[in-house]
């Protein structure tokens, strides 16, 4: 039987936390099983905020390496960089035509990302209709997502139902969200942790990095909120104890200890003995993905194949979706 086509992308935004790893990178390599897995490398998304040259094509080949070392396979799965494949652009514009102006207005995190940003472009606005383009350019059955993402899939729903109703002919495929299994679609901030953990989040004590060293990994998660409980009380509970639940989901995550386990092996243990493990596991962790990253890294000249190999082969599949929507809306002369 032909395997269902999972789509995802990644932006090239900085250094990825272990929240892109927990909620995106961990699930993209274990979907490769039952999957036919095509990962995107978000480069056009990642333009919406203001990239130094020298910084964008490092940070492209550092993502691309980081997801080789999570264990994206190309010979098993699709892996290349966004703006390698021109359908991208070519079907954001005919969708651009398709979706509703106050729909995008509507979009959250748009929102949010103007009050961050001073740099208020037309393609912050656009985002999510280019994220419609790559989803649906592959016919995509389900898309792993983190939690902040529901609302831009709920509209690429939108967009190709209202382009298939329109045209009365199944061109797209409606895809649907794929949530993480193990309370990963949200790594929370750890300073604060009712709110996600963000590359781009400037104080950086929020965030563990996939590159923080042991030392750095030490300080912030010692000076992780957890909560006054007296006596501790290390139980998972999202909503009184969001700072306990985010410690113990990054851990039960890189550990693949359940959770239900973590609380019986704390049980009358205090917050220190919580936080040393997470320490002690996460610089174990990291160090082991790190080793794995720098062979990739390293080597320039496999990174350059794949990426050639990986366009090559998205276009393949790009070029059919795109020449089909030409076709039924009359471009096709
Ligand atoms: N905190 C998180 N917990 C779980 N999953 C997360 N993802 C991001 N943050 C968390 C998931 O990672 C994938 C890739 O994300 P992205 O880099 O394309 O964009 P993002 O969601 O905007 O990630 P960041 O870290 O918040 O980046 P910046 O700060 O650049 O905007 C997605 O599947 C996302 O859900």
């Amino acid at each position: 039987m032909k395997k269902k086509i999972i789509f995802s992308g990644i932006q090239p935004t900085g250094l990825l936390t272990i929240g892109n790893y927990i909620g995106a990178l961990s699930q993209w390599k274990k979907l490769q099983k039952k999957y036919f897995c095509i990962y995107c490398i978000a480069d056009l998304h990642a333009l919406t905020i203001f990239q130094k040259k020298n910084m964008l094509s490092n940070n492209i080949l550092d993502v691309l390496s980081i997801c080789l070392a999570s264990g994206i396979n190309p010979k098993k799965s699709i892996i290349f960089i966004q703006s390698h494949v021109p359908q991208h652009t070519q079907l954001n514009w005919i969708l651009n035509c398709f979706t509703n102006f106050g729909a995008i207005r509507r979009m959250t995190q748009f929102k949010e990302k103007i009050y961050l940003n001073k740099n208020i472009n037309v393609g912050l606005f656009n985002y999510p209709i280019l994220m419609a383009a790559d989803i649906l350019l592959y016919q995509t059955y389900k898309i792993p997502v983190g939690k902040d993402q529901i609302q831009h899939i709920e509209l690429v729903r939108d967009i190709a139902n209202r382009f298939n109703n329109i045209y009365g002919k199944k061109i797209f495929t409606i895809p649907k969200k794929k949530l993480h299994e193990n309370y990963g679609s949200c790594i929370m901030s750890l300073l604060s942790p009712i709110k996600k953990m963000s590359k781009s989040d400037n104080n950086k004590n929020n965030i563990i990095t996939l590159f923080d060293n042991d030392l750095t990994i030490r300080k912030k998660i010692q000076y992780a909120i957890t909560d006054s409980d007296n006596p501790p009380n290390i139980k998972f509970d999202l909503k009184n104890k969001p700072g306990i639940s985010n410690l113990l989901i990054i851990l039960s995550n890189i550990t693949e200890i359940s959770i239900q386990k973590l609380e019986c092996n704390f049980n009358n243990k205090n917050y220190y003995d919580l936080k040393e493990f997470v320490i002690n596991n996460l610089c174990l962790f990291l160090n082991k993905l790190r080793k794995k990253f720098f062979f990739y890294r390293q080597n320039e000249i496999l990174l350059k194949s794949i990426i050639i190999d990986g366009a090559q082969k998205a276009e393949k599949y790009a070029k059919i979706t795109l020449e089909k929507v030409y076709n039924t809306i009359g471009l096709d002369i």
